[in-house]
């Protein structure tokens, strides 16, 4: 073998160094990704690292991450990094660019937030020809939201929203948006590559590395398609799922490059540096004296009035989220103005979920609640992670017999008490949530108990567990006012 040959396939062990040194993510997880063991996202990382090194651009690169799986890109790769919003990931692309031509920007992208959501900005940015690269991860299903059907999901797959599987009658055929792209006159290069075995694998590695040298050397529009496995979600062992990828999904989306222009491609001119910021004002014919300075002082007035702020929290499985829904449906009812947000953590191995609610008499500027009034703490992880989070004169219910003592604050106020084992009790410990609600309910009187009936029987629909969770409602109340007798308080 030559010296030459022997340093291509020469193994290499170690991180790139496009990749942070340790991940802050989580306090606890720093020497690794949140990725599921066999996640496809988790190489084509590598690939994309490997690939920053190789051509000596980490400091002038630019990525701008998706929603989905992928999501922390900014956690893990150490150069400039952007969060898009969902599918919105070409056209933030194209904004870098055009301002930082220099820059090398990347667009990293799931199945749904590129060929869903985001359908327009790929097919626009393509057609642009916009000199920016796109790194597509299609695992044909929406992974990080627990499985839901994609435009890439294959004809039969079962999906939780296409539980017999899809059918071209009622969702129509895969999208093949490699194949979509190339009928296009501007993408300079375009590759669908699977990482379905190690032969895969090594062509996925040069295909992504040559999307981002064809921008280095100014070309165009650059898009690498990876088939990529989800073992999670496709409930397959890591193995599995790889080879489910070569030999079942490839037969849909079959592997090649459907576009290559970089032997005849010129450099892209690059566009004229924009005129500099004061000058704007002149070339629209804007007058800026005089313009009011925005409304900072709106929310004011709101002060005195009913603005409840919770945050509940716990796992997957608790409750957390009805808990939510119970509480809002009951302010509509009561003629509130009110707001639920779910929040789903991005993995779905630690199965975390928290939702924010408000209720206000006021309308509300945002639905999320960073400072709650009220935190429903449903484990130890949740008490830890929100409760410096409380405003002070707030309260926070802890769902368990002790408080840890480093979790104390001398201006909250605290319920701890196994509501679990108490729902338990009841006839069944899944009522724990509705222990609390009872117990949240009667702490801030702020919704009459016709409005928490009605939104019970909106939303429970079994008349066995409207029943338990009325009884564990009362129960909740009664633990409260318990717990005043017991500091010596008469309520
Ligand atoms: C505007 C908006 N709509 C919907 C969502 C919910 N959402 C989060 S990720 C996701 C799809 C993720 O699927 P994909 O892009 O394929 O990424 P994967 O998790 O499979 O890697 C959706 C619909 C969102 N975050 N924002
Ligand atoms: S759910 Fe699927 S796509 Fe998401 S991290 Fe796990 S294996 Fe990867
Ligand atoms: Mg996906």
């Amino acid at each position: 073998m030559s010296s030459e040959m022997a340093s291509e396939y020469a193994v290499s062990h170690g991180k790139a160094k496009a990749f942070y040194e340790r991940y802050e993510r989580k306090e606890e997880l720093q020497h690794q990704t949140h990725f599921c063991p066999g996640c496809g996202h988790g190489q084509v990382h590598k690939m994309l690292a490997k690939a920053i090194d190789e051509l000596g651009i980490q400091n002038r690169t630019i990525l701008v991450g998706p929603v989905g799986c992928g999501v922390f890109t900014y956690n893990y790769f150490d150069v400039g990094n952007i969060s898009a919003a969902h599918g919105r990931a070409p056209a933030v692309a194209t904004g870098v660019k055009r301002s930082r031509p220099e820059s090398i920007v990347i667009g990293y992208q799931g199945d749904g937030d590129l060929a869903a959501i985001g359908s327009a900005e790929i097919l626009h940015a393509a057609n642009r020809g916009e000199n920016i690269t796109v790194i597509f991860v299609n695992n044909a299903i929406y992974s990080m939201t627990g499985g839901q059907s994609a435009p890439t999901t294959l004809l039969g797959q079962k999906t939780t929203t296409t539980p017999d599987g899809r059918h071209t009658a009622t969702e129509g055929y895969p999208l093949h948006v490699s194949e979509l792209l190339a009928t296009l006159e501007a993408p300079v290069y375009i590759e669908r590559v699977g990482l379905g075995d190690n032969k895969q694998i090594a062509q996925a590695t040069r295909a992504v590395r040559r999307t981002v040298e064809n921008q280095v050397r100014g070309l165009g529009f650059s898009m690498v398609e990876v088939l990529s496995p989800c073992p999670t979600i496709f409930k397959m062992t890591p193995v599995e799922a790889q080879r489910w990828v070569r030999d079942v999904m490839e037969k849909t989306f079959p592997l090649g490059v459907f576009r290559d222009r970089t032997k005849d491609a010129q450099p892209r001119q690059l566009p004229e540096a924009g005129p500099a910021l004061e000058e704007i004002p002149r070339i629209l014919g804007v007058d800026i004296e005089g313009l009011p300075e925005g409304n900072a002082h709106a929310m004011e007035h709101a002060a005195e009035e009913l603005d409840l702020r919770v945050r509940v929290a716990g796992f997957g499985g608790q409750g957390v989220l009805l808990l939510g829904e119970v509480l809002a449906e009951a302010g509509l009812d009561a003629g509130l103005e009110v707001s639920w947000l779910p929040s789903y953590g991005p993995e779905i191995r630690s199965g975390t979920s928290n939702c924010h609610v408000r209720l206000a008499r006021q309308p509300i500027d945002s639905p999320l609640v960073t400072q709650p009034t009220v935190l429903v703490a449903m484990n130890e992880p949740s008490l830890r992670k929100f409760h410096s989070s409380v405003r002070p004169g707030g309260w926070i219910l802890y769902n368990g017999e002790t408080f840890p003592s480093d979790c104390g604050r001398e201006d909250v106020h605290v319920l701890a008490h196994s509501f679990t084992r108490v729902a338990d009790e009841l006839g069944d410990a899944r009522a724990g949530n509705m222990v609390m609600l009872g117990a949240l309910l009667e702490i801030t009187a702020v919704l009459p108990e016709a409005s928490i009936d009605a939104a019970l029987r909106r939303l429970v629909k079994s008349p066995k567990w409207v029943a338990l969770d009325e009884r564990a409602l009362a129960r909740g109340r009664e633990l409260y006012r318990e717990s005043l007798q017991e500091v010596g308080h008469e309520s």
